[in-house]
């Protein structure tokens, strides 16, 4: 097996120490950053989003999962930078004003991370102000936004609609999700798009940013 298949195997067995290790390796045998990201870190992330979306691994696995991968990020980061490799957009997520519960929030920041995003991650409780200056700061591609209550998930519209009044508008999509949230609502407070899970919001955020 090559470095780089090792390299999304034991990514997707959460082995943190080994996928770092392995990293070091490949990047001593001369493989490039940009193939080690997509092919091994990147490879390996997608396959554990595609099994939690079937539901064939769940919260844990994704987890320790995305904890390996943070940790072969680390050796590989300052390669990446060096070499030139771009992420492919920038994500703001949060979770919405009056809302506390950051768990799938979370898990969602680890598979936009997983699937080659920079991640701006601007917490809880964050009011649609929060989300317009972190997306303008960062020239966000897209916003994320989280509700977990029926009570908190009406501050979504008051995203959507600062985002369209602001400097980003028409420059930055806005897609929702958490477990109260659905299609119909999405498309009743005017939102780009709407994700069930982590690894859906990962694909949703792809094809908003069009890549
Ligand atoms: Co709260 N809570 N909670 N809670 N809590 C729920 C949500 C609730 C359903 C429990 C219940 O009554 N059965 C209920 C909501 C009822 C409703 O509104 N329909 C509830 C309530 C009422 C409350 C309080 C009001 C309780 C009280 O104080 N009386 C209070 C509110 C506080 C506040 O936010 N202002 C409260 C507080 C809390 C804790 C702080 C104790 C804790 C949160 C800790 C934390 O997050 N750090 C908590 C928890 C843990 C839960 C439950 C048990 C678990 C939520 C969770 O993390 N799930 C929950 C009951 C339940 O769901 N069984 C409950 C796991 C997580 C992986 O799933 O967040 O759904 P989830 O995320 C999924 C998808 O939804 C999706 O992807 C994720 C992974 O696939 N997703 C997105 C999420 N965000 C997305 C964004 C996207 C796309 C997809 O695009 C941007």
């Amino acid at each position: 097996m090559s470095v780089v298949k090792e390299i999304a195997d034991n990514l997707m067995k959460g082995k943190a120490n080994d996928v770092k290790d392995l990293v070091q390796k490949a990047l001593d045998d001369g493989e490039g950053p940009g193939s080690i990201l997509n092919d091994g870190l990147l490879a390996g992330m997608s396959v554990i989003g595609e099994r939690f979306k079937n539901n064939e691994v769940y919260v844990p696995e994704v987890l320790i999962a995305a904890r390996a991968m943070k940790a072969g990020m680390e050796v590989l980061q300052p390669e990446l930078a060096s070499a030139g490799v771009e992420p492919i957009g920038t994500a703001v997520v949060g979770t919405v004003k009056g809302d506390l519960h950051d768990i799938g929030k979370n898990l969602v920041c680890m598979m936009l991370e997983g699937a080659g995003f920079n991640v701006v991650d601007i917490g809880i409780d964050a009011p649609p102000e929060k989300f317009v200056s972190a997306a303008s700061e960062n020239s966000a591609t897209v916003v994320g936004v989280s509700a977990l209550l029926t009570t908190t998930m009406t501050n979504m519209k008051a995203v959507v609609d600062a985002i369209g009044a602001s400097d980003v508008a028409g420059k930055t999509k806005v897609m929702i999700g958490g477990a109260p949230v659905t299609q119909a609502f999405c498309d009743e407070i005017g939102a780009d798009g709407y994700a069930p899970d982590a690894a859906s919001a990962a694909d949703l955020a792809k094809q908003l940013a069009g890549v």
